[in-house]
């Protein structure tokens, strides 16, 4: 029987990659995130693999949205095995009390908020069935704040707090979870944080080889095909040349 994957932000970078690895790996996939053409694309190339492919148009941030669209899958799509909760990024990065609300509140609503919408819209399901496994995309800057990171990390150690809650409240189920916290990784996360400004986004990895969205994928799919018994509650993916969200050796 082909399992079910969820991937929400499979439009771009680290979503697009894991919803690409689990599908070559057989899962039946559910693609979802804001840009329809780009979902469809995805969705043509998925099919050529041979496997079932559904696209989701809507923002996670629209909790009716959300529910409307997981509410209308088929009954033989309604089974989903794996969530991964990737959708989000930052915007801004400025010192705290000079931050925007519009990016604070965009910040708020998808990477946390979205992802709590997700979980709750998904997870009954697996503990009803006893079985499946939420992965969610946390990061190193959950791990400690850092210069004008103020509230992307924020949201990012809140991943790892609601992951960690959720491990504990589904630890009587053998539904699993896990926190993958991505150091730095060249996707269009850095365009998407200063508002379009390319030049300033290639800056982020110049010196650096970082991270590509493969790699996490990758790491996705080691923790999704652990052995059932086995939990991988938290990974922390650094490039080479960087120890933590602060330190980046540059050449
Ligand atoms: P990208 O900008 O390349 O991809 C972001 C994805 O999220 C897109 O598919 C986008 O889809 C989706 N998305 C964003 N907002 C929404 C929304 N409101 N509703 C639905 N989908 C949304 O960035 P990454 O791939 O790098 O980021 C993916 C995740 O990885 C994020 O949670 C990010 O915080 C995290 N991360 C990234 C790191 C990095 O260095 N790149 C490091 C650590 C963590 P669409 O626009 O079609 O809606
Ligand atoms: C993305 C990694 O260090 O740019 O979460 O915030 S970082």
């Amino acid at each position: 029987m082909k399992r079910i994957a969820l991937v929400t932000g499979a439009t771009s970078g680290i979503g697009e990659a894991c919803a690409r690895k689990l599908a070559v790996n057989g899962y039946n996939m559910i693609i979802t995130g804001r840009r329809a053409e780009r979902l469809d694309a995805l969705a043509r190339e998925l099919s050529a693999l041979g496997v079932g492919v559904m696209t989701l148009e809507f923002d996670v941030r629209d909790r009716e949205a959300a529910t409307a669209a997981i509410q209308s899958l088929p009954a033989e799509w309604q089974e989903i095995d794996v969530l991964v909760n990737n959708a989000g990024g930052a915007l801004g990065l400025e010192p705290e009390y000079e931050g925007n609300y519009e990016d604070w509140d965009a910040m708020i609503d998808t990477n946390i908020k979205g992802l709590l919408t997700m979980t709750r819209l998904i997870v009954p399901g697996m503990v009803e069935r006893d079985r499946g496994h939420v992965v969610n995309i946390g990061s190193v800057a959950g791990d400690a704040a850092y210069a004008n990171g103020n509230v992307y990390c924020a949201t990012k150690s809140a991943v790892k707090a609601l992951s960690d809650g959720l491990r504990i409240d589904v630890a009587h189920t053998s539904v699993r979870v896990t926190n993958i916290k991505p150091g730095l990784v060249e996707t269009n996360f850095s365009v998407i944080r200063f508002h379009g400004d390319k030049e300033r986004a290639d800056n982020v990895y110049k010196g650096i080889k970082p991270l590509t969205g493969e790699d996490i994928a990758e790491t996705v799919y080691f923790a999704v095909s652990a052995p059932a018994h086995v939990q991988v509650a938290e990974i922390l993916v650094l490039a080479t040349h960087q120890a933590n969200g602060t330190t980046i050796v540059r050449s």
